[in-house]
């Protein structure tokens, strides 16, 4: 693909649909915009799970199995801790916790989240741009009939197990998108956007919240194609199917395109989904069907590369001419 490529992205499945973008497009072709609704201070440290499993997954140090951490990893901080009866429901491996110490002092110091993440991922030997949506404070909220939970009490302390009755952005109202964010929203060579097969609601919809994006997003003429996480009514890996279903909403790929409303011009959804590809188009959505399940690396370069000739594809008609804002 001639031109510059942006992807938008969360952390475990997006995270595999990025490593294989960085395989198929140059450093500077690509800018990997990062979810950080999921960071938070624990035990003083600031955690940004996304932003270090998309740099743990593209240096190769990923544990593929847990889908976040280091490979290899040793737990003796956590027995420690754990003896001390110190907090122990957020597991920080021995290995990963030098991340969280180094970027807690670099941001001490008065560094941006984007510097530290530019230093942290040379660091790793990452070429390509991996950068925050935003340098300000974005939290996200999962909203309960039991009351609010910040994402990680959510995710990690509950296990998902709370009925999700709504999903809020602390802070978002404050915040901007990140410097090379919103340079690459505005280059002129951007040839497409790419919505990596990340949770809709508690990883995409982090970064359209910031202000700015959204309406950036829908003034492009690239085209904007996302990799739906869903696969048979139900999600590759996370809590995105259930959370569906509790908002009232059929877990599926029509679903997820219809989440998107009218900011992508296509999706990728998986040949299980074939039948959906009829609704999808009813939507004014360009659906592929591809084999969107990511095992192993091939997997991942394969899918990277037919997302990216699919949004080349897209990108034919005349410019602007698709999307209704
Ligand atoms: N996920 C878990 O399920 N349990 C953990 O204890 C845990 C610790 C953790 C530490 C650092 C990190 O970067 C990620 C971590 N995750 C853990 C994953 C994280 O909670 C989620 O993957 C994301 O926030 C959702 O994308």
């Amino acid at each position: 693909m001639k031109g510059h490529t942006i992807a938008l992205c969360g952390g475990v499945g997006g995270a595999k649909l990025a490593f294989g973008l960085t395989r198929a497009l140059a450093p500077d072709d690509l800018t990997i915009v990062v979810n950080t609704g999921d960071d938070f201070i624990h035990l003083g440290l600031h955690v940004s799970p996304d932003i270090d499993t998309v740099a743990y997954s593209l240096s190769d140090l990923a544990d593929r199995e847990r889908g976040w951490g280091l490979a290899g990893e040793t737990w003796a901080f956590m027995d420690s801790l754990k003896r001390l009866g110190g907090e122990s429901w957020f597991n920080l491996g021995d290995r990963d916790l030098a991340m969280h110490v180094e970027r807690t002092r670099r941001l001490a110091a008065g560094e941006s989240l984007s510097q530290v993440t530019a230093t942290l991922t040379t660091a790793l030997g990452i070429a390509h741009r991996v950068v925050p949506m935003s340098d300000e404070s974005v939290r996200t909220i999962i909203q309960t009939a039991d009351g609010e939970l910040p994402f990680q009490r959510y995710f990690v302390g509950e296990q998902c197990r709370p009925v999700v009755t709504g999903v809020r952005f602390a802070g978002a109202e404050r915040a901007r998108p990140s410097p090379a964010f919103a340079a690459a929203l505005a280059r002129s060579d951007l040839a497409a956007v790419i919505v990596c097969p990340s949770n809709p609601y508690l990883s995409i919809d982090p970064i359209l919240a910031v202000p700015g994006v959204r309406a950036g997003l829908a003034g492009l003429s690239a085209p904007i194609v996302a990799v739906s996480p869903i696969v048979g009514g139900r999600a590759i890996k996370g809590p995105a199917a259930k959370l569906m279903r509790e908002l009232g909403v059929e877990p599926g790929s029509a679903a997820v395109g219809r989440h998107y409303g009218g900011l992508l011009d296509g999706l990728v959804i998986d040949e299980t989904d074939r039948a959906d590809a009829a609704e999808l188009r009813a939507l004014a959505l360009e659906p592929l069907v591809a084999r969107s399940v990511m095992k192993n690396d091939e997997d991942r370069f394969r899918l990277a590369r037919e997302t990216i000739a699919f949004a080349t594809e897209l990108a034919r008609p005349a410019a602007g001419s698709r999307r209704v804002s």
